[in-house]
Formats: C-alpha cells, sequence, structure tokens
C-alpha cells in the first residue's frame, strides 16, 4: 500500500473493527442483534444509491474483510490458539503422525487447494486501485455539446464524483509465471465501482483485433498458445501454428502490424495507452444513442522497449513491467490516464470505408478526434496478490445504465465467454461475491445458494412475483435508474455468414504502416524476420509474405521476405491498396511529451567519485520527478574524492543497463579509473547505448565512454558541453547546462537518429 496521505488508514480501521480476538472477546452479541433488527443496512456492504461514492468507497469496503496478523496469536481456521505450527503429533517421538492432529490437516489441506486455475488467456498481470473523474464540461468539439446530453452514465458525467476502479494489466498468452516483456498484447482491465453499479471497460493496449468473430477465438488461442504435443514455446507467437493460422487468416493483417511493432513492447504499464477497442454506445435519458470508442491516453506518453533489451529483460528482470508498477505507486507516483472518447453518430459510421462493427478496424483519428472526458489515477497497490490482482474478475457484459452494447460480433461472443470462464477458474457463480469483485451499489435479487455463497439472504419469498414478501426486491423503471437496452431496431434473416462490409484486411494495415517513422518501420521488418525466422515450414513463411504483407505494401513484403530466406515478391499484391493515407496518432513518436517523471537513471560510481558531480545531477533530476539509483560494483558505502558517501542501491552483479532508462556517470578520477578496469560499467554504458537510451558523463566520467565504442558519436572536448544524438557529455563547470541537456534526452526516451549496430553488447 501507498504511504498516501490521502489514501484511507486501513491499520486503524482494522484495530477499531476489533480485529484481535481479545478485543472482540466472545459476547459481540449487540451488534449482531442490530443487524437481525434489520436496522442497521452498513452490513449490506452496500452503498444507497443516494449516498454516491468516492474514492474510499470500495477501500472501506474491503476493510471489512482485511486481516492484519501485527501483534496477534496464532490460530486455527476456527479461531484455537495454536501452540506449535512445527511439529505434527507423533505416536512417540519418532512414531508416524497421528490422524487425530486437526492444525496438521487443516494446515495441509489449505495448502494443497491453494491453486486455482490460472486464467486461459491474459494469465499474467499486476493491478492497482485508483480512481476515475470526469472532467467538468469536457470539449465534445463542435458537433455535440454536453456530455450528459449522450450518456445517462454518472460515472462518466459527474465531474464531483471520483469513483473507485481497480484496474489490472496483463500479457495474453503466456502461462502465470512468465516473463513480463515478451511480444504480445497487453491487456487493460478497469473495473468502474460505480453507484449504479459495476462497469468494466475490458480492453487492450491495441485498438484493433486479431478476427473478427467470437467463433474463431479457440483456434486463434489454440495456434498461439505453446503446440500440443511439446508444449512449447511459452508466450511467444513465435512459432508454426500461429504463423499458419495468421497466414491463412488476412483479417489478422491489421493487427499483426501491430503486433510486429513496438507497441506490443511496453516500456511501462504507466506508458502504455489502452482501447475499448469494441464499437460501444452511450445512451441518454430519451433512449438515444450515438457510437462510441473508448481511449485511454498515458500521462507519461507511450514508450516502448527494443528487441534486445527485452529478451535479456527476460533473464534479468522478468518482472519488470509488474515491479515498474508497484515500485512506483509505492515511491508515491500515481500514474495517470486520460479517458478519451471518439463519438460518431449511425449516418457518420454509414460514410466510413469501414465498418464500426469489424474489430479489426479502427476509427482513425484523422477521422473522429478523441475528445477527453476524465481522468484515471491509479495510488494504490494490492494487500494481497491474490486476492486482489488473481481474484478481480472483469466481465464485458458488466454495464452500467448510459453504456451499452454494439453488435460487432466479437463482443457479442465475449458477453458469454467472460461469466462462462469465470465459472472455471472459481468453481461458482458467486465469484461475484469476493470481496474485489462485489460491487460497492447494493445487491437485491433472487438468485440464490451455489458453492461458497457468501451472503445470509433473509426473508421468505425467493421468487417473484410474491406477495409473502412484499413483491420485494421491486423492479425499477428506466427513469429511476433500471437499466434498459438500447431499443435498436433488427430485422434479418437467421444466417451464419460474414457481411461483405468486414471485406477489406488490408487498408488499414497500410495505413499503420504509412503512418511509422522510418525507425518504427525497421522495427516491424525486424520484428517479422524473428518471428518468422523461428517458423520451421517454408509453406507458411511464403504465404506470410505473399498473401498478406505484399498486400500492404511492396516494399515492406521485400524486406521482409529478405531476411527469411523466401523469394521476394516481384509485383505488389492484387489487394494492395495504393492510398498514401497516414495517421499520426497511430506512430509513438508523436506521443512523447516533454516529462521524464517516473524514470530510472543508472548512476555509476566507485570510491573516489565527485561528490559535487552527483549530489547536483541526483538533486535537479529527481526535481524533475525522475528516480536515481546508485550503481556500483559492490553494495555497501561509497566514499567521495572530498569525504563524501553515498549507498550503492545496486551492484554489478544484480543491476544491469535494460533495467533502466538512461545512464549518467559523474566525474572522480579514482571512481572512473576503478570503473575503466572493470567490464561491467563499460558494458552498462554500450548496452544503453545500443539500445537508444540517453546516457550522459560530465568530468573524468567522459573518459569511461572514450574506453567504450560509440559509433559515429562525438564526445565533448575540454571545455564544451557535447550533445550527440541522445550522449551528452561535458568537460566544464557548467554543470546546470549539462543536466538539462541530458533531462531534454531522456524525455526523448529513445534516439533513433543513432546506429548503435556495431556495438557488441
Ligand atoms: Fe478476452 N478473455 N476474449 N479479450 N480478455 C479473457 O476472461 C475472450 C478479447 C481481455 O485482467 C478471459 O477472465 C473471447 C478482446 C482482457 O482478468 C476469457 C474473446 C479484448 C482480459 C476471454 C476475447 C480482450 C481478457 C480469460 C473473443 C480487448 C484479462 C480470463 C471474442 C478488447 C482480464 C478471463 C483480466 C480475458 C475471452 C477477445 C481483453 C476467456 C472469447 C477483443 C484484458 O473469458
Amino acid at each position: 500500500m501507498s504511504d498516501d496521505p490521502e489514501s484511507p488508514d486501513h491499520d486503524e480501521e482494522i484495530e477499531s473493527d476489533g480485529g484481535s480476538q481479545e478485543e472482540t472477546g466472545v459476547d459481540d452479541h449487540e451488534e449482531t442483534e442490530t443487524r437481525a433488527d434489520g436496522g442497521d443496512d452498513s452490513s449490506q456492504a452496500g452503498t444507497s444509491h443516494d449516498e454516491g461514492v468516492d474514492e474510499n468507497s470500495k477501500h472501506e469496503q474491503l476493510d471489512e474483510v482485511r486481516e492484519n496478523p501485527e501483534g496477534e496469536e496464532l490460530t486455527s481456521d476456527h479461531g484455537v490458539k495454536i501452540s506449535d505450527t512445527d511439529n505434527s503429533l507423533k505416536a512417540g517421538e519418532r512414531g508416524p503422525t497421528i490422524m487425530e492432529d486437526f492444525h496438521f490437516r487443516e494446515k495441509m489441506t489449505q495448502f494443497d487447494h491453494e491453486s486455482i486455475p490460472e486464467r486461459v488467456v491474459h494469465a499474467r498481470g499486476t493491478g492497482a486501485h485508483g480512481y476515475f473523474q470526469p472532467y467538468e464540461d469536457p470539449d465534445l468539439g463542435d458537433e455535440y455539446d454536453d456530455i450528459e446530453d449522450l450518456t445517462k452514465a454518472k460515472v462518466l458525467t459527474n465531474s464531483d464524483q471520483k469513483t473507485p476502479v481497480f484496474v489490472r494489466f496483463s500479457t495474453v498468452v503466456g502461462s502465470r509465471g512468465s516473463s513480463d516483456t515478451v511480444r504480445d498484447v497487453r491487456g487493460f482491465a478497469t473495473k468502474f465501482y460505480t453507484e449504479e453499479g459495476n462497469w468494466d471497460l475490458v480492453g487492450n493496449n491495441m485498438p484493433p483485433f486479431f478476427i473478427q468473430d467470437a467463433m474463431e477465438f479457440p483456434d486463434l488461442v489454440h495456434a498461439i498458445k505453446p503446440e500440443p504435443d511439446d508444449g512449447m514455446p511459452q508466450a511467444s507467437a513465435a512459432h508454426d501454428t500461429f504463423w499458419d493460422f495468421a497466414s491463412l487468416k488476412p483479417e489478422i493483417t491489421h493487427m499483426i502490424m501491430w503486433v510486429l511493432s513496438g507497441r506490443a513492447l511496453p516500456r511501462a504499464y504507466r506508458m502504455m495507452q489502452g482501447f475499448g477497442v469494441h464499437t460501444f454506445r452511450l445512451v441518454d435519458d430519451d433512449g438515444d444513442s450515438v457510437f462510441v470508442k473508448f481511449h485511454w491516453t498515458p500521462k507519461l506518453g507511450t514508450h516502448q522497449l527494443v528487441w534486445d533489451e527485452t529478451t535479456k529483460l527476460w533473464g534479468k528482470d522478468s518482472d519488470f513491467n509488474r515491479k515498474g508498477l508497484y515500485d512506483v505507486i509505492e515511491e508515491g507516483y500515481d500514474p495517470e490516464w486520460e479517458l478519451g472518447v471518439q463519438i460518431f453518430d449511425e449516418e457518420q459510421a454509414e460514410e466510413f470505408d469501414f465498418d464500426v462493427l469489424d474489430p479489426t478496424k479502427i476509427v482513425p483519428e484523422t477521422e473522429v478526434p478523441v475528445r477527453p472526458i476524465g481522468k484515471m489515477v491509479l495510488n494504490e497497490t494490492p494487500d494481497n496478490f491474490f486476492a486482489e490482482t488473481e481474484q478481480v474478475a472483469f466481465h464485458p457484459g458488466n454495464v452500467v445504465p448510459g453504456i451499452d452494447f454494439s453488435n460487432d460480433p466479437l463482443l457479442q461472443g465475449r458477453l458469454f465467454s467472460y461469466q462462462d470462464t469465470q465459472l472455471n477458474r472459481f468453481g461458482s457463480a458467486n465469484w461475484d461475491e469476493i470481496p474485489i469483485n462485489r460491487p460497492i451499489a447494493e445487491r437485491h435479487n433472487n438468485q440464490r445458494a451455489g458453492f461458497m455463497r457468501q451472503e445470509i439472504n433473509e426473508g421468505k419469498a425467493s421468487y417473484k412475483p410474491n406477495s409473502i414478501g412484499d413483491d420485494d426486491p421491486q423492479e425499477v423503471p428506466d427513469e429511476e435508474g433500471g437499466y434498459e437496452h438500447y431499443a435498436e431496431k433488427i430485422s434479418g434473416e437467421k444466417i451464419r455468414n460474414r457481411s461483405d462490409s468486414f471485406e477489406d484486411h488490408f487498408t488499414q494495415a497500410r495505413l499503420f504502416w504509412n503512418s511509422m517513422s522510418e525507425p518504427e518501420k525497421d522495427n516491424i521488418v525486424d520484428a517479422a524476420h524473428f518471428e518468422l525466422g523461428k517458423v520451421d515450414r517454408m509453406e507458411i513463411r511464403e504465404r506470410m509474405v505473399y498473401d498478406l504483407f505484399n498486400n500492404v505494401d511492396h516494399e515492406f513484403a521485400k524486406r521482409v521476405a529478405e531476411g527469411i530466406g523466401v523469394d521476394p515478391p516481384e509485383e505488389p499484391g492484387d489487394e494492395m491498396p495504393t492510398h498514401d493515407r497516414e495517421d499520426p496518432s497511430l506512430s509513438m513518436e508523436n506521443r512523447t511529451p516533454d516529462t521524464i517523471e517516473t524514470r530510472k537513471i543508472a548512476m555509476l560510481v566507485d570510491d573516489g567519485f565527485d561528490g559535487e558531480h552527483v549530489s547536483e545531477i541526483q538533486s535537479a533530476l529527481e526535481e524533475e520527478g525522475a528516480r536515481v539509483k546508485i550503481v556500483s560494483k559492490l553494495l555497501g558505502e561509497k566514499s567521495g574524492a572530498d569525504g563524501e558517501t553515498v549507498d550503492a542501491d545496486k551492484h554489478h552483479v544484480a543491476a544491469a543497463s535494460v533495467s533502466f532508462d538512461a545512464v549518467v556517470v559523474p566525474g572522480g578520477s579514482e571512481s572512473v579509473d576503478a570503473m575503466r578496469q572493470q567490464g561491467s560499467p563499460k558494458h552498462f554504458v554500450a548496452e544503453a547505448f545500443k539500445h537508444y537510451k540517453p546516457i550522459a558523463a560530465v568530468g573524468e566520467g567522459t573518459e569511461l565512454f572514450e574506453t567504450v565504442d560509440l559509433p559515429d558519436t562525438e564526445i565533448a572536448d575540454e571545455g564544451d558541453l557535447e550533445s550527440d544524438a541522445g550522449v551528452v557529455t561535458c568537460r566544464n563547470d557548467d554543470l546546470e547546462a549539462f543536466v538539462e541537456e541530458f533531462v531534454d534526452a531522456i524525455a526523448e526516451h529513445r534516439h533513433w537518429d543513432r546506429d548503435p549496430a556495431e556495438v557488441p553488447a
């Protein structure tokens, strides 16, 4: 949990709730009696609709089940104090264990049943608590006046209210223990605990999807998961079955372009966009509707890792993304996203050259701008990974009045699958009673019983209509907040078919390719070389080049072919669109705000460092919001040239450049001489350079750079400050100017104008 002064103080609550047995004692009848009276509604763990919700509402509800062992006595699950939890009960010191040892049986049984099935997809993830708050009077452009005119969903319109949220980020393909930095789509699922019930926006970090119809999902997942005979590879699409499937499914082409791009290698969850993917509906008080696409835009920009870096992170820092989110929140930085909407009506939708119900398409921002309507802040880590992050269960079918579905056949299929999969994971329809899944809004209905039922439903009547219980709970008319589905007119024949309007698979794939910068295009080609290079069957590689890529862009197809032993196609594919359209919002290079907040900077030192350099650079970077870590050969105290001391945060055996965003080497001749004798600092610098990261050195620190091969890079001469493609070097006393240059270089994130191909790191 973060130390955020605004966050609720759980410890206090737990104590005053009587967490300890001694305090609680046994004569708590009073409270029970009050509940039996039915007078105290707080036992319902719900919030009356009139009271609304605030940022802390979910925490207050969770406090009721939080358990804290601090200062407490060990007991059995049934509350009996335990005198010895290390030795089983035996018949004689060296004799067999005795069946009546209830403590042994209970402890072992619980352990034997600790695991639940992992998610069939998105098994690996991490989560955080926070809140969502709509902006006051958001700017919706010329066409629409007021967000309240478009939707009755209070969660999106009431700017006075902070709605609690729980967000889970995930990879898709890998199993629960797989590495974080694999090439994959990332899940971005948000549960809003609104006053009108839970709304789950279960999205991804890429706006299109692989397939058009939910029927194809099991095939897609079987193809991409480890192959069934040998169970390999883990968490990777780079194998025959995935590309076999892809090469036979041209509808996948647009998504493949995204997956081969840096979007599939996010630098951090806090530096990742999110998308609702499908077209949804907003519905107003009169029952009128517009279409909407949801977008999350991170305040810190959208940034990527590079491939070589990700593969090293698999071994050196395999929890990189999970830990990244956890650490920044614990360190007091609360990641933030803006929720944006693209709004369009049915007539506008008719005009597009694609079908808005086809999830392999985006609505380009050049056609419909994204309008920010609110912000989300994540400000608290979970207390218990299993209880919160693992047990949270999302369902796109959880919507609140004012938000509705479109007929996107992928979305329609998801509306079945998520409830179904939770039954498999939890073994009960009562998964929605688990604390992290429970709504804050009150629940009253006649759904009953089942494994692990938590609620104690009072009364005799569990059916409707009834006269015994005054026919409660009562249905709620639409005008008073009852959910009413949008009354869309539907007519048609029962048909198992794909609409002709879903037929064009290449126009938007080409739009994506056209919109990439040259380095981004290079990354896509390199990724295709890796992925298809791992495919044994030539006919699959050929189909990818000839049938898919050559229908996106001829040059692209030729470049891919050359790296994977396929004869380059001589002519563009028959279906290749000829348009030159671009959408600047698709390139991550256009999503780099001028900030270095939360970036992690390694400062390489050894004994004899220049104390002024270290303290001034560190405080200047930290003032800008960066996190500086001192890295040295060994942990412990390091002494500066003038007697100052610093503690090393990391040592060479455990720290690698891949875990950092930038590297800086301060002066101090003894320190730099020592590092010139060590392999690690030189490798640190070379590797950061290879990964296009900003690197900087000042004073004697520049001499370390001279021992490393940094091709075509200008290093400052005596008295100068030099900044060359993110390599900042300084041989004068103007530390302020040096730090300023370095901060600019860090804000740029990666320096693609470098050519590090020859660097042996
Ligand atoms: Fe999911 N998806 N999905 N998916 N999905 C699941 O539900 C499914 C799709 C997404 O952090 C499962 O609870 C089908 C699109 C996220 O817990 C399962 C189809 C998008 C998460 C399931 C899709 C997503 C899931 C597995 C095609 C982006 C993780 C465990 C019709 C808009 C949520 C679970 C979390 C999880 C089914 C396609 C996002 C099996 C059938 C499109 C972020 O129900």
